[in-house]
C-alpha cells in the first residue's frame, strides 16, 4: 500500500478498512515505518490537496479524524510499564493545534519503554509550567507545524531551564524542517527532525545512561 492509497481511504471515510489496511502493513513492518513512511506523508498529500482546493476542509477533518482512529488503535501501551526507562512528557506550543505528530512521538517513547505524558497540543506556557514541576520529567517534548509558532521557543527554553532537576528539551515537528533553530540550539535543545532521529536519540541516551552507571 503506499501514502497516496492511504490517504484516498481516509478521505473515502471508512475508518475500519483504514484499520485494517495498517494492520496488514504492521505485519510486515514496524511502527515508525507505519509513522513514518506512511501515515505522515498520507496526511502531508492530505494537506496539499486542501490546500490546492482539491478537498475540502471537511474532507481533511475527517482524514484527520480517521488517521488519529488509526494511530490510537494500534498504540501498545503494555510497554512502558514493563521497563519505564524514563519519564516524558510532550506537548505542542501554545497556539498550536496540530497534534498527530504528537501521538506518533508518544508512541515511540512507549516502545522504548518510557513513561508518556502526551499534554496534547496548545498548551500555554504556565500550565506546562505547573505540569512539570509536578512531574519532574527526564525529558520535554515539543511539536510545532507552524513556523509563526517558533518565537516561543525561547520563553519555552528559560522557563524549563528552571526546572530542578532540569530536564532535556526536544523540539519537533514541520517547522523545525523549515527553519533556523540554532538559538534553541545554543539554549540547550535538541532539534530533531523525524521519528528516526527520536528513536537514534533515544537509543544513544539509553547508551550514555548504562555507561554512566557501569563507571560508578
Ligand atoms: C490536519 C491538519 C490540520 C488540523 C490539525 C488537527 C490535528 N488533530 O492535528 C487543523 C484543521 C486543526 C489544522 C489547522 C490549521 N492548519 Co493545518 N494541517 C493539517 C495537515 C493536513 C496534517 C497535519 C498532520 O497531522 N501531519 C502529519 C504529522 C504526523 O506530521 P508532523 O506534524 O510534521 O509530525 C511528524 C514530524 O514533524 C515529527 N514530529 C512532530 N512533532 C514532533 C515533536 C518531536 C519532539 C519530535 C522528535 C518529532 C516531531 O513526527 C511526525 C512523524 O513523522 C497539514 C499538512 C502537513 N503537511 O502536515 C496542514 C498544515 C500544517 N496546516 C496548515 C495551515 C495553514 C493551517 C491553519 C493556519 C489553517 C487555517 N487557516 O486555519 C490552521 C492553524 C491551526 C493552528 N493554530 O495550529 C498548513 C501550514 C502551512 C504553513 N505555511 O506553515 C499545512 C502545511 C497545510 C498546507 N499545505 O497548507 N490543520
Amino acid at each position: 500500500m503506499t501514502s497516496d492509497e492511504l490517504a484516498d481511504i481516509f478521505l473515502s471515510g471508512d475508518d475500519y478498512y483504514a484499520l485494517r489496511k495498517v494492520r496488514y502493513y504492521l505485519k510486515t513492518h514496524t511502527r515508525k515505518e507505519l509513522f513514518q513512511e506512511l501515515l505522515t506523508p498520507a496526511m502531508y498529500r492530505i494537506g496539499q490537496l486542501w490546500q490546492e482546493n482539491v478537498i475540502s476542509v471537511a474532507d481533511e477533518h475527517l482524514a484527520t479524524a480517521i488517521c488519529d482512529f488509526v494511530i490510537s488503535a494500534t498504540d501498545n501501551r503494555s510497554q512502558a510499564e514493563k521497563e519505564a526507562a524514563g519519564k516524558v512528557m510532550i506537548m505542542g506550543f501554545e497556539g498550536e493545534d496540530h497534534y498527530l505528530g504528537l501521538k506518533m512521538v508518544a508512541c515511540v517513547f512507549r516502545e522504548h519503554g518510557w513513561v508518556v505524558y502526551d499534554m496534547g497540543p496548545n498548551l500555554p506556557l504556565v500550565h506546562a509550567m505547573d505540569a512539570a514541576e509536578q512531574l519532574k520529567p527526564d525529558v520535554i517534548g515539543l511539536s510545532a507545524a507552524l513556523v509563526s509558532r517558533l518565537p516561543l521557543v525561547k520563553s519555552y527554553m528559560d522557563a524549563f531551564g528552571i526546572l530542578d532537576p532540569k530536564p532535556a528539551v526536544l523540539i519537533g515537528g514541520r517547522a523545525v524542517t523549515l527553519a533556523d533553530l540554532s538559538d534553541a540550539k545554543a539554549e540547550g535543545a535538541v532539534v530533531l527532525e523525524s521519528l528516526e532521529t527520536l528513536q537514534n536519540w533515544i537509543r544513544s541516551r539509553k547508551e550514555r545512561n548504562h555507561e554512566t552507571s557501569a563507571s560508578l
